[in-house]
């Protein structure tokens, strides 16, 4: 029972400072997306290839969460981003990003003027989705690689997201993947949520991932 009145404390608490987060995008016309999936399914080659392309046109920043190393944040220094590493370790190795980071990293970022702030939320299909950081938009990621049924058997995530990246499909010759089977198992926890198939590797689906990403940000 304790535990419990700890817990709803917490996440209280989160939810005060996703608040202001939410806020604060929304007066500063930021639009801040939060990415989201299991360890590996293609968040910062995703990232890598996407980046360019918006910052052509808008300041965008990002706010990289791992529980240690700062190998993700130097991928995204490299192509010219604005970047922020959150490592959880020091925070004592949360699984996910809290609404506090996202406020205290903000600090560190180039917020006047900025148009896209993507944070790449840690690896981990089922924690992230648990805490509002005041994001404007919740995007999953899940490789063809991952199988069939991660969305019935981890599927808060994939209620809670606006859009789904279907990541990895250059791979799906040399799976044994049921893609019909996995769509439907999609539906079946959010049966309106749009599905981008795309690569990372290739290039395939960023053109219609950058559509979306405009269109919601317009809205
Ligand atoms: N074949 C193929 N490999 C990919 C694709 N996207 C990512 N990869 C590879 O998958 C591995 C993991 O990719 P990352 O982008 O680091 O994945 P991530 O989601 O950022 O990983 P974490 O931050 O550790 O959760 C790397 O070896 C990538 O090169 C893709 O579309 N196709
Ligand atoms: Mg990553």
């Amino acid at each position: 029972m304790a535990q419990v009145k700890v817990l709803e404390k917490v996440l209280d608490a989160n939810d005060k400072i996703a608040a202001d987060n939410r806020r604060l995008f929304r007066e500063r016309g930021i639009v801040a997306v939060n990415l989201m999936s299991g360890p590996g399914a293609g968040k910062t080659s995703l990232l890598e290839r996407v980046l360019p392309r918006l910052a052509a046109r808008a300041p965008v920043a990002v706010i990289e969460g791992d529980i240690a190393t700062t190998a993700d944040a130097e991928r995204i220094a490299a192509v010219g981003v604005p970047v922020v590493q959150i490592n959880t370790d020091k925070l004592g190795g949360a699984c996910h990003l809290e609404a506090l980071a996202i406020q205290t990293a903000l600090a560190d970022l180039p917020v006047q003027g900025l148009r896209w702030l993507f944070v790449e939320n840690v690896g981990n299909l089922v924690c992230p989705a648990e805490f509002d950081l005041g994001e404007t938009l919740r995007v999953g990621v899940l490789s063809v690689a991952e199988g069939e049924d991660k969305p019935i058997k981890y599927p808060l995530l994939f209620r809670q997201i606006h859009l789904l990246l279907l990541n990895k499909v250059d791979l799906l010759p040399h799976l044994r993947l049921d893609l019909d089977r996995l769509l439907e198992n999609v539906r079946r926890v959010n049966a309106e949520l749009p599905v981008v198939r795309c690569s990372a590797a290739t290039g395939e689906g960023l053109d219609e991932f950058v559509a979306w990403l405009e269109r919601h940000a317009e809205a």
